[in-house]
């Protein structure tokens, strides 16, 4: 089963770790407030709720994914930033529902893989292990020279160094480019490349949704979709979010198989950052379309508290797992620090 889970160097923080480290609002009551992490060099003032990660028995642990960011060793080298990270390629089995389970191949003992995250100009440096029984590649989306495009196969239980430098900013990602590539993607060899921006994005809430499907009996048709690795899993956990706080998703779609699928809010409308690859919002919607490969930066916050659905709008889709919900809780929290700080 799926090991390793969270990246070296980075944990999510409980209640209970907070207060042991005297970072809790005292006096607030409810729930506890955690800085998550932005770049290495700074620290952001953004709240987020707590999870309740002890609550979570699966392998999988979406909601982990979600806000879990890798920067990367960092080392300075003839006067540049370089961004070391690690990823090996794996075998997991995972429960894709109460019946069945599925191999997959993993990276990191997590599907999707770890979001990598660096800054404009830095120099990538990606040292890919294979221990996945088969030939796999890293082919990442940005500009590079050919010998950095990962098409050429690894075989298993060798490595190889895939080293370029981070650009342009916007979100990209990466996964096996070894035919079928249709199969190597759909049995989970991906994950999200997010390059910031020289100068940051304004503080939010930061969460990392991948759609992605699984064809179980290699029809190459998906009986089963998720977001962040298990069907269905955000709508029995919902994701909770302060009222009025700037929410920032970085999306990919990379379900194989269907041509392309679309990204619904209920009750709100969202800012969208093609690609990720402006500072400016390029059209305000509730329901946008992606191709395979394709992603966005949406933005968007919740008025209201409650409890909204998120899903492809092809409802045969959402059906079959792709689909979540945000709980949308009061700020009072937020707002007492505020005032407090
Ligand atoms: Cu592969």
């Amino acid at each position: 089963m799926i090991k390793n889970f969270l990246t070296q160097g980075e944990r999510l923080w409980s209640r209970r770790q907070l207060l042991k480290l005297g970072l809790t609002v005292g006096g607030l009551g409810g729930a506890g407030l955690i800085w998550q992490r932005f770049n290495n060099q700074s620290h952001s003032v953004v709240k987020v709720p707590p999870i309740e990660t002890e609550s979570i028995s699966q392998t999988i642990k979406p909601l982990q994914i979600l806000r879990n960011f890798d920067y990367g060793q960092i080392k300075q080298e003839n006067g540049r930033t370089i961004r070391e990270f690690n990823l090996t390629a794996g075998n997991s089995i995972i429960r894709l529902n109460s019946a069945v389970e599925y191999n997959i191949w993993d990276l990191n003992g997590r599907i999707p893989g770890p979001t990598l995250r660096a800054k404009q100009g830095d120099r990538i440096r990606v040292l890919f292990e294979n221990k996945a029984g088969h030939s796999h590649s890293l082919h990442f989306h940005g500009i590079h020279p050919a010998e950095m495009d990962g098409v050429r196969p690894v075989t298993n239980g060798k490595a190889t160094i895939y080293e370029f430098d981070a650009e342009p900013y916007g979100v990209h990602l990466y996964h096996c480019h070894i035919a079928p590539v249709t199969r190597h993607i759909a049995k989970g060899l991906y994950g999200m490349f997010i390059v910031d921006p020289p100068k940051p994005r304004p503080p939010a809430d930061e969460m990392v949704l991948v759609m992605a499907g699984y064809d179980v009996n290699n029809d190459n048709h998906n009986e089963y979709y998720a977001f962040n690795g298990l069907p269905k899993y955000y709508m029995d956990h919902p994701i909770p979010i302060y009222q009025n706080q700037l929410i920032r998703l970085y999306v990919l779609n990379i379900i194989e198989f269907d041509p392309a699928v679309t990204f619904h809010l209920h009750a709100n409308f969202f800012d969208v950052y093609r690609s990720g690859m402006s500072l400016t919002p390029s059209e305000k919607t509730d329901v946008i379309t992606m191709g395979v490969a394709e992603r966005h930066i949406l933005e968007f916050a919740f008025p209201y508290t409650g409890k909204y659905m998120f899903h492809p709008h092809q409802d045969a889709i959402a059906e079959r797992g792709c689909m979540g919900q945000f709980e949308v809780i009061a700020d009072n929290e937020a707002k007492n620090t505020t005032k407090n700080s």
